[in-house]
């Protein structure tokens, strides 16, 4: 029989209001600018990872959403996140060999993986599928390992899968330190504040395409580093004002100013791109009426305040944030909007904040 060790994990997508976009350094994976998101609730949106390790596997293999068509050994995030998880694992069973004796400890390190992930969402639509499947083979990995290892250590292995997946590694408000070292070792993920700090925050997730995005974040952001005069702009003088502000804002639950630093960090973010050569479009025509949607729900209300924010990544997807209470008016706007989404009528009867609809 054979003799196997598994574990089971999920992770989070994060959506970010700060956006991250450029690298300074391509292998290590780190930016050229300070980024932070908000982790979404795991209920309806997640990755999920099991990872086998056994003495008998001949190979690493890897199944995503079923499919076994990545090529381990070439894939350089992949290798990074093993090799990282796999030291770190090397230096546990030296040391619980001292403290344990030779006999006690299972050399995991040494033995091959088979790796399921799946995601409940589309991947590569600009919906942060990156982010979540990359915390979580790092974080089922050290699960496996059982690694004594701070979540902020771990971000900066899944920082090396992809860079926005260290921010998944935590809950609730989440900044991504760039850091200054060209080691990345202070790159990481730091926790702003927890999901229960503003519960009242919600997040509506619009889904206007699930095709496969045409521009590839990682391919995307370096053209943008190369060619576009704005993002220099955008890293020296627009984010750390940004990063700050949006930091007290969170602190202070100011709605106001979290919806203002969102709305205008997803603009300049599209401005990037649009100022790249040549050029990246992400946003489509519903994307736009989205954008005007919600101008105008902000400027027509009664009380005169910005009452939600959205904010677009590397697709035409919206995200709206707002708080509870406005939760209905907005359904009632996307209905009338975008008439004939069955998802925004089930809406009432099943409070599931996330619209599968190619036609909104
Ligand atoms: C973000 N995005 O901050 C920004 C906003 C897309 C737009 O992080 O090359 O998939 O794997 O580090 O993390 C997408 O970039 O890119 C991203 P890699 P990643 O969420």
């Amino acid at each position: 029989m054979e003799t196997i060790y598994e574990k089971t994990a999920t992770s989070p997508v994060n959506i970010a209001v700060i956006k991250y976009w450029g690298k300074r350094d391509t292998t290590l994976i780190l930016p050229t600018n300070a980024s932070l998101s908000v982790t979404l609730s795991q209920d309806h949106l997640h990755s999920k990872t099991t990872i086998r390790a056994s003495p008998d596997f001949e190979k690493t293999r890897l199944w995503l959403n079923g499919v076994e068509d990545v090529d381990i050994e070439k894939n350089k995030r992949l290798q990074n996140c093993f090799r990282e998880t796999r030291r770190l694992r090397k230096e546990y069973e030296e040391k619980l060999r001292k403290d344990k004796g030779p006999d006690k400890v299972l050399p995991l390190s040494e033995y091959n993986l088979h790796i399921c992930s799946e995601n409940n969402f589309p991947t590569a639509a600009g919906l942060a599928s990156s982010a979540s499947g990359f915390a979580c083979l790092v974080y089922t990995l050290s699960q496996l390992y059982e690694l004594p290892i701070s979540a902020a250590e771990l971000s900066k292995i899944a920082r090396q899968g992809s860079g926005s997946a260290c921010r998944s590694l935590f809950g609730g408000f989440v900044a991504w330190e760039m850091g200054s070292k060209d080691d990345g070792s202070d790159s990481q993920a730091v926790e702003i504040a927890p999901r229960d700090h503003w519960p009242e925050l919600e997040a509506l997730i619009c889904i206007v395409s699930d095709a496969k995005k045409g521009v590839s974040s990682t391919e995307g952001m370096q053209n943008t580093v190369n060619t576009s005069t704005l993002l220099q702009h955008r890293i020296e003088h627009v984010v750390p004002v940004r990063m700050k502000n949006m930091i007290d804002a969170i602190h202070e639950r100011d709605f106001q100013k979290f919806a203002e630093i969102t709305m205008q960090d997803s603009n300049q973010f599209h401005a990037v791109c649009l100022d790249t050569f040549p050029p990246i479009f992400y946003l489509n025509d519903v994307s736009r009426a989205i954008i005007r949607m919600i101008t105008e729900y902000n400027s027509t209300n009664s009380e005169k305040k910005l009452k939600a924010a959205y904010t677009f990544d590397a697709g035409p997807n919206a995200v709206i944030y707002t708080t509870s209470e406005n939760i209905p008016e907005i359904i009632n706007l996307i209905a009338k909007y975008f008439p004939g989404n069955d998802d925004v009528k089930n809406y009432f009867s099943d409070p599931f904040q996330l619209f599968v609809g190619k036609t909104i």
